[in-house]
């Protein structure tokens, strides 16, 4: 990986260990999830501290990673209970998720909301600077954490700090409905390079802070004049490990199981949506779009069997527990219409699945329908494609991912239009087989062009580049 001098702290707001109980003893249990893992192998390498929330992680307030053979130190964050609800269910995800998705009646703009984010996002700053180590850069990761690059400029001027946004962000005449705007964008002026996954979301981002704080913005270079310093905002497109997917898709054993799961759904063509339950991820207009395909085109009934898998997501937030009702009863609707007896149209499954499983529903696929209504990137686009080793398969695409973007050759649709994604799936499951394949071996290439390494390698590069030598 990169060759950068100076040690490196991490800061997210999820930890990627989990300390669990077992037996009476204490262990570090690694999280799933593809960025956590390729980061944590990146500081397996280059050693220093990752800072994060440490849910259950008691008085402990270091440990070595990997517990057997430490090669960095993970410091983790505790919250009280008032703190998890307010800074992460309320703040994080009542008031800038949906803000930055343009879900502004979903927005609850409560004070106390504010005033817990700001403790939080202080809290994290001390446990930066109680960790006692020397650290040249800095890489701050998401929306929970927009106040902390001001909060560690201020105790370390020439510290280098690093900010990656990882949802969109929205245009401006939206985000300034935020109460708090100024202080948000103030927050991350701290930082001296802040990425973005599209060129759109950097320039709305641009435009906002030229709007809200007033200051000169170069929106060709990307980069901003700010209380004596200048900050880049650059593009960094997120990737996945196109290698660990390709690798297991092309396993004799997933390939078997991906049969038999064909075989037991005896379906002529498998359709697949895999998604967290989440109002952004457009699920239910892609039900309704399913259900619209049936009732246009019959000759499909006995023939087509769609998947929509749904890993449950911050349940204890009222929105997505209204939408999980929503979402079971599209369900129970569509099922009731058109099962009959040999043919169950839909099967859902609400639940996570090992990385093992996950591949073998992206291989036994025949279309991939990943529709959000807004999404930074979506990672299970290029998941999918990075699986189709036989580079057959389809894949439809919302046209409002940051996917989209580099992920050309897929179908684009506007999820909102139900009628056009019915007639999308009509087309992308009529298509010749060389037509599929055409387009599915510059989907690959695309993904592979641009993995998680290389997204972390131009990040830190970038931010690397930007210290003064005289530090
Ligand atoms: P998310 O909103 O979480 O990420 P996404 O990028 O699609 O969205 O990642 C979802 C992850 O969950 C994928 O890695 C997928 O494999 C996994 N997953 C989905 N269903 C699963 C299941 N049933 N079981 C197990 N795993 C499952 C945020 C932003 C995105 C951005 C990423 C990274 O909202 O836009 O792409 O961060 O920057």
């Amino acid at each position: 990986m990169t060759d950068r001098s100076g040690a490196l702290a991490i800061i997210s707001n999820r930890a990627p260990y989990q300390l669990k109980e077992r037996f009476g003893r204490l262990s570090c249990e690694r999280n799933v999830g593809g960025l956590v893992s390729v980061l944590d192998e990146m500081m397996c390498r280059s050693g220093g501290t990752w800072i994060a929330w440490g849910e259950g992680w008691g008085s402990c307030d270091e440990v070595g990673i990997p517990p057997d053979a430490p090669a960095y130190s993970l410091r983790p964050v505790p919250l009280t209970d008032q703190e998890v609800n307010h800074y992460y269910h309320g703040f994080s995800n009542r008031v800038l998720w949906p803000l930055s998705h343009y879900f502004l009646d979903r927005c609850h703009f409560r004070s106390e909301y504010w005033r817990s984010y700001q403790a939080v996002n202080e809290k994290f700053a001390r446990a930066f600077r109680e960790s006692g180590r020397h650290h040249d850069l800095v890489w701050i990761h998401d929306f929970h954490l927009t106040l902390l690059p001001a909060l560690l400029r201020k105790g370390r001027p020439h510290l280098s700090i690093g900010f990656f946004w990882h949802i969109p962000f929205p245009a401006s005449p939206v985000f300034r409905v935020l109460p708090w705007r100024e202080e948000v964008l103030r927050g991350l002026l701290g930082s001296d390079l802040i990425g973005f996954h599209l060129p759109l979301h950097a320039e709305h981002f641009l435009r906002c802070v030229q709007d809200v704080i007033h200051t000169p913005v170069d929106c060709e270079n990307g980069s901003i004049l700010y209380d004596g310093r200048v900050i880049k905002v650059g593009v960094f497109p997120v990737g996945i490990d196109f290698r660990k997917w390709s690798d297991l898709a092309s396993s004799p054993i997933i390939a078997e199981k991906a049969r038999e799961l064909r075989e037991e759904l005896g379906a002529k063509y498998i359709i697949l949506g895999v998604d967290r339950l989440d109002y952004t991820k457009g699920i239910r207009e892609r039900l309704l779009a399913f259900e619209r395909f049936l009732e246009k085109y019959p000759q499909f009934h006995g023939q087509v069997c769609m998947i929509q898998t749904a890993v449950p997501s911050r349940t204890r937030v009222d929105e997505y527990r209204s939408l999980r009702r929503e979402i079971d009863e599209c369900i129970g609707r569509i099922t009731g219409r058109f099962t009959a007896r040999k043919w169950i149209p839909l099967r859902y499954l609400y639940r996570g699945f090992p990385i093992e499983e996950l591949v073998t529903y992206y291989l036994a696929a025949d279309l991939a329908l990943i529709t959000p209504l807004r999404d930074g990137m979506n990672l299970v686009a290029k998941e999918y494609v990075a699986s189709r080793v036989k580079q057959d398969g389809g894949l439809i695409l919302s046209e409002f991912t940051g996917a989209a973007g580099t992920l050309t050759d897929a179908i684009i649709v506007n999820p909102y239009d139900i009628e056009g994604l019915a007639d999308a799936i009509h087309f992308a499951l009529s298509m010749p087989d060389t037509e599929k394949r055409r387009r599915m071996e510059r989907l690959r290439q695309a993904v592979k062009e641009r993995d998680v390494y290389w997204w972390c390698e131009t990040f830190l590069k970038s931010l690397a580049g930007r210290r003064e030598p005289s530090q």
